[in-house]
């Protein structure tokens, strides 16, 4: 496989970048997290998107090292992004499920934390329906151990996977992530499916954010629905590190 060695060169030759998609505060139009996004810029291919390597990664069990990069950089700029006198930013961090399978990961992010000077509460766990979906004992544990530490838990793509309401009362989840196929779509039904998400979260007292926004008339619904979160390319599209550092400078 070329593309695997050349993920693990990837790696060591810093070809690897995380971008950061702002979330919005609906409210006041503030930008208050971000979600980190990995980007490969791969000598003779490319810009190649996560779609076609976290996959590989996940075969070949470079998602290990892989995760932990993603781990360190996403922290190194959330301690960066909640510097004395910022206004608090937390990022977002999509983890596998293979990550799981690691019984040290809850210590793996602990040790991050410590090395980056990030606390608990400048991150979030984007974890899939997936991972929830055997209520396996390790899983449960780990998220258990992550959450006590402080650390949010998001449910990203909510709604679409293996959905099942009992993992909502089985796990401590911070945030539902509304799948953006539910945003797009106008219909009344998909409408009234929002609504039905957001009130599971407000009766749950979890957050929402609501992925892939689009237009000017999905933020109104959303605003009237009592979504608080948004995050798509209406509001920008996933963006480097020096661009979401500059759109924080501290006012003079
Ligand atoms: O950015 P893009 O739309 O191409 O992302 C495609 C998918 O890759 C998304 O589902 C996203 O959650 C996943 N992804 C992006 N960055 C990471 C990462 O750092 N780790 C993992 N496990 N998945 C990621
Ligand atoms: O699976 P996950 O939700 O992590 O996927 C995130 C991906 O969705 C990112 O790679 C990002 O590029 C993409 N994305 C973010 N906002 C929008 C949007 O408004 N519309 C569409 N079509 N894709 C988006
Ligand atoms: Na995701
Ligand atoms: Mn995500």
């Amino acid at each position: 496989l070329a593309l695997e060695s050349d993920l693990r060169l990837a790696l060591k030759h810093e070809q690897l970048e995380l971008h950061y998609q702002p979330k919005v505060l609906l409210d006041n139009g503030k930008v208050i997290g971000s979600e980190a996004l990995l980007r490969w810029h791969h000598p003779k291919m490319g810009m190649i998107p996560p779609g076609e390597f976290i996959g590989v990664a996940e075969e070949t069990g470079l998602i290990i090292d892989l995760g932990r990069w993603v781990l360190h950089e996403a922290c190194c700029t959330a301690a960066v992004m909640n510097a004395d006198g910022l206004p608090p930013h937390k990022i977002a961090i999509n983890l596998s499920p293979k990550q799981f399978q690691c019984p040290r990961l809850s210590q793996t992010v602990a040790d991050v934390l410590q090395e980056t000077g990030c606390r608990a509460e400048w991150i979030e766990v984007e974890i899939t329906e997936s991972l929830l979906l055997h209520n396996c004992e390790g899983v449960s544990t780990t998220l258990s151990q992550l959450h006590a530490s402080g650390i949010s838990i998001a449910i990203d793509d909510f709604g679409t996977g293996y959905s099942s309401l009992s993992y909502l009362a089985n796990f401590p989840i911070d945030t539902l992530k509304i799948d953006r196929s539910f945003i797009n779509r106008s219909d009344k039904r998909s409408r009234e499916l929002v609504k039905a998400i957001l009130s599971i979260a407000r009766c749950l007292g979890q957050n929402v954010v609501a992925e892939g926004v689009e237009t000017v008339d999905q933020e109104k619904f959303l605003a009237e629905s009592g979504c608080a979160v948004a995050q798509g390319f209406y509001y920008s599209k996933p963006i480097p590190k020096s661009e979401l550092l500059a759109a924080n400078a501290v006012p003079e």
